[in-house]
């Protein structure tokens, strides 16, 4: 058989990815074994429906020929229920992210029904309402918002549940630096309910599930009452969408996956998420999170005091957002990105908050320490590249 190109393309990435420093706070580089699995025989296998002996009301798959598939999805579940330490139901079929989002809120919501979320210039994400995005044309969306210095402001979210009587209160962002307090929205959501009101609580703590994980982060279990996230950012896994729910809700959310969202499972990507859960319990992984959250706070701390302005100040998490807008106002996040991507240095441009400019040129980059930290950076590593980075930026004053 002759060569395909596409092996070609794949050692330019591969070289790409062994030489550049790589900052985008949602990448990550998977294990050998994430990548066995995702290459394995399960990509030949269909398997729609779920595994027989489902306890949502979904029982059989409408092929044949699922025995080992059946035993890999439960296995994969009660890893992902170990690594959260959580008796949440759980769906992993989600391709992704966005397709766990979809199915949650096609799960519980109809359509016109009210979201309550962060808006996607201030941290937020296009699944959580933005106009251009499925969900802002199938739902109505009210966003709250952040106080003068960039953080979340509880008080408005209590305000708007209680005048905008939201049928979902959305916790998550992918572009924001501090801890979220899911228990303080939870109070929120019950202050403002009685007998003829109450909202579901969603978290999508697709950044910061793997800080959950490690215990870096306060965990939404037990407080949201559906959990959605990605397992590829900082759980460092297979590309690929998780949702986590009370149990009473798994019929419903089972079907917002199938057969609402999609068709069939991806085998090879459960087979990829049940590796990653199974890294994710190992304690190398804890201390490979809470080194993520160190590096973090060091490359900002630096940033800082070389005079950037880091939105809300700092970070207490993966990662954090640098505002150009009023330390160099002539530039734009997309003209560092370019300009840094020259020089090897992977970012995003990312808006920030109260942005005046279009998300396609910004007045900010967003930078994560979890993709470096797996390549073995440690503090003064990300100090270096943050002054490397300040060289760079200056010669574009
Ligand atoms: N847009 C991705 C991120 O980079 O945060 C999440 O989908």
């Amino acid at each position: 058989m002759p060569m395909s190109r596409v092996f070609d393309i794949i050692e330019k990435e591969q070289n790409r990815q062994d030489k550049t420093i790589e900052l985008i706070a949602s990448e990550n580089f998977v294990s050998e074994n994430v990548r066995r699995a995702l290459a394995s025989c399960l990509t030949n296998k269909y398997s729609e429906g779920y595994p027989t002996h489902r306890y949502s009301g979904h029982k059989g798959r409408y092929y044949g020929g699922c025995q080992y598939v059946d035993e890999l999805e439960e296995y994969c579940c009660d890893m992902w229920r170990k690594v959260f330490d959580t008796d949440y139901h759980v769906n992993v079929q989600a391709h992704s992210g966005s397709s766990a989002n979809l199915a949650a809120y096609m799960a519980v919501l109809q359509p016109g029904d009210t979201i309550l979320s962060m808006r996607l210039s201030d941290g937020g994400h296009l699944t959580h309402g933005s106009p251009v995005n499925i969900v802002g044309k199938l739902f109505h969306v009210v966003n709250y918002d952040l106080t003068a210095d960039g953080y979340i402001d509880y008080a408005d979210i209590e305000k708007k549940i209680r005048d905008r009587k939201p049928a979902l209160v959305l916790a998550g962002a992918s572009a924001y630096s501090r801890i979220i307090d899911f228990a303080a929205i939870r109070a929120s959501i019950e202050k403002n309910s009685d007998e003829t009101y109450r909202p579901y609580f969603m978290a999508d703590m697709a950044h910061i599930a793997g800080l959950v994980a490690g215990h870096e982060h306060p965990s939404p279990f037990g407080i949201a009452d559906i959990v959605t996230t990605t397992t590829h950012k900082t759980l460092r896994g297979a590309r690929g969408g998780l949702i986590f729910c009370r149990k009473e809700l798994a019929g419903k959310i089972d079907s917002g996956i199938f057969p609402c969202c999609q068709g069939g499972a991806l085998q090879h990507a459960v087979a990829g998420k049940a590796v990653t859960a199974e890294e994710a319990c190992t304690p190398e992984y804890r201390e490979y999170i809470r080194q993520v959250v160190r590096n973090s706070k060091a490359m900002c701390s630096e940033f800082v005091r070389l005079g950037y302005h880091i939105v809300t100040g700092g970070t207490d998490n993966h990662l954090f957002v640098i505002d150009l807008s009023e330390t160099h106002p002539h530039l734009t996040g997309k003209r560092v990105q370019d300009t840094l991507d020259q020089h090897d240095i992977t970012v995003n441009k990312n808006c920030v908050p109260f942005e005046k400019r279009s998300p396609v040129e910004t007045s900010g980059i967003r930078i994560g320490t979890a993709a470096m930290t797996t390549k073995g950076y440690k503090e003064a590593d990300f100090v270096a590249v943050a002054q490397r980075i300040d060289a760079i930026i200056r010669t574009m004053e």
